[in-house]
């Protein structure tokens, strides 16, 4: 059997349609999927699925001679707020499955890696509003710090061994097939949830609190397009950020309200909330509108409307 992209965490949020994506583009045979725990119907009914832990170097290394694979996608990770209840194994998650993946890269068993950064490598002295591509950083959470880190480990070995690692900076993403876990950014998917449950949802971060956010298919967009552009165009080896709208809990519930004029917000703020205090409110991507020609599509108005007819649909 031969096959040219796997997929680690291929169950999660952002996994999951990027493994549909990538299959209805390459064709369902040609995309592995792999987690450590079976997915959604869909993901494990399109293609071959390998039961696979990102940080066990040899599993991994049999998975990829097995299948020929070319291109890995590294999405296994956690989040931050689940990062800052097992600072450890997060650690360990999101730091030795980026080293497996560029190990291999390095030795040339496979071609092309990607690996997402996150709006997390940021911290409370970074300049809130449009922040620049480079910047101070200084995370304050052990994700942003492994986030970060990584970075400068996917620049190492592209500068040192050549390795050709791509990644861009997600913001929140918003997406219906499948829910985050783990996240800060978590409510923006939970309200819509909630809202068609019982027209009500109390949110753990304040209102006011703004954050850069991403309809799910301009992050799968991103994602493929910066993995299809020639490698001349990639003058970032770290990490791009990517942007596309940013909105406070309160403007979304606003946005909610145009659809379903009855529904409430309330807030009880927890530690997620000092968490979204350190990261910017909206971020300056020119460097990859101008690198590989990105350009997002959804505005929070044409998210919310998608957000609420799908989970309809799907009720
Ligand atoms: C999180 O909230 O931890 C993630 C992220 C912004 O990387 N969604």
């Amino acid at each position: 059997m031969s096959a040219s992209i796997l997929i680690l965490g291929a169950c999660g949020q952002i996994g999951t349609e990027l493994t549909l994506a990538l299959r209805e583009l390459y064709g369902n045979e040609a995309v592995v999927a792999s987690d450590i725990r079976e997915g959604g119907e869909e993901l494990m009914n399109t293609g071959p699925f390998e039961l696979l832990d990102a940080t066990d170097y040899t599993a991994l290394e049999d998975v990829v001679m097995h299948y020929e694979v070319q291109e890995i996608y590294l999405m296994a990770a956690m989040l931050s707020a689940a990062s800052e209840k097992f600072p450890e194994r997060a650690w360990n998650l999101n730091m030795n499955s980026l080293f497996n993946v560029l190990n291999l890269a390095k030795e040339q068993k496979i071609d092309k890696v990607f690996w997402p950064s996150s709006i997390a490598v940021f911290g409370k002295h970074t300049p809130k509003e449009r922040t620049p591509q480079r910047t101070i950083m200084e995370p304050s959470t052990v994700y942003g710090i492994s986030k970060q880190a990584g970075e400068r480990w996917c620049n190492y070995y592209h500068r040192k061994f050549g390795v050709d690692v791509r990644s861009v900076r997600y913001p929140g993403l918003i997406s219906w097939k499948t829910l985050p876990g783990g996240g800060t950014t978590d409510y923006a998917v939970e309200i819509f949830h909630e809202a068609l449950n019982q027209n009500s949802y109390c949110c753990f971060l304040k209102d006011d609190a703004k954050l850069p956010m991403m309809f799910m298919e301009d992050a799968i967009k991103a994602t493929i397009q910066i993995m299809a552009v020639a490698e001349e165009s990639i003058s970032v080896r770290s990490s791009y950020n990517l942007s596309s709208m940013s909105f406070s809990p309160a403007e979304l519930a606003a946005s909610i309200q145009t659809h379903l004029p009855d529904f409430k917000i309330s807030y009880d703020p927890d530690f997620r909330q000092e968490i979204a205090a350190t990261w910017p409110s909206s971020i300056d991507d020119s460097v990859a509108r101008k690198d590989w020609g990105w350009s997002p599509k959804f505005d929070l108005e044409q998210t919310t409307a998608i957000m609420l007819q799908k989970l309809k649909e799907k009720r």
